[in-house]
């Protein structure tokens, strides 16, 4: 394959942080002798108490089965608020901290360095007085406005562990993740706004802890000021406890290893996991990449469009830019609201230089044509970057040529929730980009391709992406149970943090992954688990059956495809198709709502009555002529009557 090389500029080569040449020693060193390049960088937070150690790591392996810790500057004592504000407020107490644009384009503020640590010590003496302390756990259910962020930094100033909850989950997916960490304090807000709509936030909250119980305290931002029940012995207003509490409020001393976030995400089996990340390894990977992936100079306005509910929305709009003093801005509303050229308005309204989003909202845009684009300046920007899936090489030359003018370089991360920050890209003063290729290792970043076998292969080749050592980003445990994180990650390929991605590496190096191998789909950037679709579609009462697969979908990457077997005396009907849509909303939420749904009299399976998924998976790529080895089913029709009613026709 020969792909289309975009060379580093001179340009760009001169004024960014690291150039080609530097990056081959940066990295050299970094996986020769991690000890000493993290010591070194791992000085870019401040710290209470410097650190002697620096990497203590396992992955277990062959030898040491079962024995994976990790752990990085582990005698450090630090604390991520004081990184993120209270170090700048002597030099940038002024400089812009948050610009936030709201739903509706009459509506945005800036936020200074100093508003926002008055703002943060307030919250977090909020917390305290309702007995929030270091380790407790505390659920943040919240529209993206900036007393998100505070909300995030409040629980890292006392050092509690939030765990942020995506506000389009719907009750019952709040309650699993609340009882999952066990939360006794919930911070929300009366609603959200998104794209003109309002989400009944505080109403979802309420439905959640009547499932659940177990909480005591629910602290509401008013956001719409539409009335919401208020329950007196457990809810107040933020405005009003604010009020009653001053701005002093001290950085509690945190060691490295002591734990920051929890972070629920989809897996191949069962309920969603608690990705717990830690402190000191975390803040210096999300603010080392932050610099030097976005070229982040003191003055750029940076933006990324993700949800603070989401990894990137944490390592990407808070800690990482504010750990380095940046001025991140934050953004309400959607890609399409009021008109499909919001995003560049945007730009234009704050001169924003760094732009990083999602290929399936370039791939929405890019369906509503170049005129929505070109009809605003977008001078000001100078970098692209994507995230959160494969970008399509259509949708990275349309995103080059005609949003960034060609003039911007674009880099492709691929990270995930497990690794804290981005692992693979291009640095856009060091690396040529390659379209649909997320190019090379950042430092300290030790990539492999593995065989289904796990043999490491060599050279160009394809297979699975493995990590072969620890970063100081990397996940420490899943919360609760470290045997799952065991299982999850180390076992398949033992000594080796597997990824769940497919992975080609070519000629010159670079890699480009290939997706989920792992029953994980990517739904507009979003993971899911086809089992959790599955559980909800099976909890309706006249469902006996479900299975779920993905399939190629033009804009939002992957669709839902369920497959699905009803109790017997029940009739497909149009009605209870539409029903059935309705109710995975309601159970998991919209991001989880399948695009189609075949009612199946029977489902492939084998003899022992395992599901054939690599045959759903086929018919619904509506790749039938190749469905491979059928021999093992139990009952062959079943397969043409699915492929005779497939609701994919090309
Ligand atoms: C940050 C984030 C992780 C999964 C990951 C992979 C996919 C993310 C990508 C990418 C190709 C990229 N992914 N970035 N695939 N190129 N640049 O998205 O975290 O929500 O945990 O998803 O997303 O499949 O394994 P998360």
């Amino acid at each position: 394959m020969d792909a289309k090389l975009y060379p580093v500029s001179q340009d760009w080569a001169r004024r960014a942080h690291v150039d080609e040449a530097k990056y081959q020693l940066m990295y050299e060193r970094s996986v020769k002798d991690p000890e000493g390049f993290w010591f070194e960088h791992g000085n870019r937070i401040d710290w209470f108490t410097t650190y002697s150690q620096v990497k203590n790591t396992s992955f277990g392996g062959p030898g040491s089965p079962g024995e994976v810790s990790i752990r990085w500057f582990e005698d450090g004592v630090t604390n991520v608020a004081y990184n993120c504000i209270d170090r700048h407020l002597a030099t940038r107490g002024d400089q812009v901290a948050i610009i936030w644009e709201g739903d509706d384009p009459s509506e945005s503020k800036s936020i200074t360095y100093r508003e926002l640590h008055d703002e943060v010590a307030r919250m977090a003496n909020v917390l305290r007085n309702r007995g929030v302390g270091k380790g407790d756990t505390v659920t943040i259910y919240m529209p993206m406005i900036p007393e998100a962020a505070y909300a995030m930094l409040a629980c890292a100033r006392l050092g509690a562990i939030h765990s942020v909850v995506f506000g389009g989950f719907s009750p019952d997916s709040l309650a699993d993740r609340i009882s999952g960490c066990g939360s006794k304090m919930i911070i929300t807000a009366d609603e959200g706004l998104r794209g003109g709509r309002t989400v009944p936030l505080k109403a979802n909250v309420d439905a959640a802890i009547a499932k659940i119980g177990g909480v005591d305290h629910v602290v509401v931002v008013r956001r719409t000021g539409s009335p919401v029940e208020m329950e007196p012995a457990r809810d107040v207003y933020l405005h009003d406890a604010a009020e009653q509490v001053t701005t002093e409020c001290p950085c509690e001393k945190m060691n490295a290893e002591d734990p920051l976030f929890i972070l629920f995400t989809s897996g191949s089996t069962g309920k969603p996991k608690g990705v717990l990340h830690t402190t000191g390894g975390y803040l210096v990977h999300a603010s080392m990449t932050h610099e030097y992936v976005f070229d982040y100079h003191d003055g750029d306005v940076y933006w990324c469009t993700a949800d603070v509910g989401w990894v990137t929305g944490h390592s990407y709009i808070v800690y990482g830019p504010l750990a380095n003093g940046a001025t991140t801005l934050m953004f309400e509303g959607v890609p399409t609201y009021p008109s499909v050229s919001r995003f560049w308005e945007v730009v234009d309204k704050h001169q924003v230089n760094i732009f990083y989003t999602a290929p399936t909202a370039i791939r929405a845009l890019m369906g509503a044509g170049e005129e929505a684009v070109k009809k605003t300046s977008r001078r000001s920007l100078r970098l692209l970057g994507s995230v959160g899936e494969p970008i399509n090489p259509e949708a990275w030359e349309w995103y080059h040529r005609v949003v960034g003018d060609g003039r911007c370089p674009i880099v492709d991360t691929w990270w995930q929730t497990e690794t804290g920050g981005i692992m693979i890209t291009p640095l856009p003063g060091a690396i040529a980009q390659k379209p649909g290729s997320a190019t090379r290792p950042f430092f300290g970043v030790v990539p492999q391709v593995v065989d289904a076998e796990g043999k490491v292969l060599e050279g160009a080749c394809e297979g699975n992406l493995v990590i072969a050592e620890s970063w100081p980003g990397q996940m420490r445990t899943v919360f609760g149970d470290h045997q799952r994180f065991i299982e999850t990650y180390f076992s398949a390929y033992p000594g080796k943090y597997f990824t769940g991605d497919g992975c080609r590496r070519d000629e010159d190096g670079y890699y480009w992954i290939t997706g989920r191998v792992d029953d994980v789909i990517n739904v507009s950037g979003h993971r899911m688990g086809t089992a959790e679709v599955e559980s909800a579609l099976v909890a309706h009462p006249k469902v006996s059956e479900a299975a779920v697969v993905g399939y190629p979908h033009d804009i939002k990457g992957q669709g839902i495809y369920a497959y699905v077997t009803l109790m017997s005396g029940e009739v497909f009907t149009d009605d209870l198709r539409k029903e059935l849509v309705t109710w995975v909303r309601k159970e998991i939420g919209p991001i989880a709502s399948p695009d189609l749904i075949q009612f199946a009299p029977g489902l492939p399976k084998t003899r022992s009555g395992k599901i054939m998924r690599r045959i759903l998976r086929k018919i619904a790529e509506d790749e039938f002529g190749s469905l491979g080895d059928t021999s093992t089913l139990a009952e062959p029709a079943v397969v043409d009557d699915l492929i005779a009613n497939r609701q994919n026709r090309a």
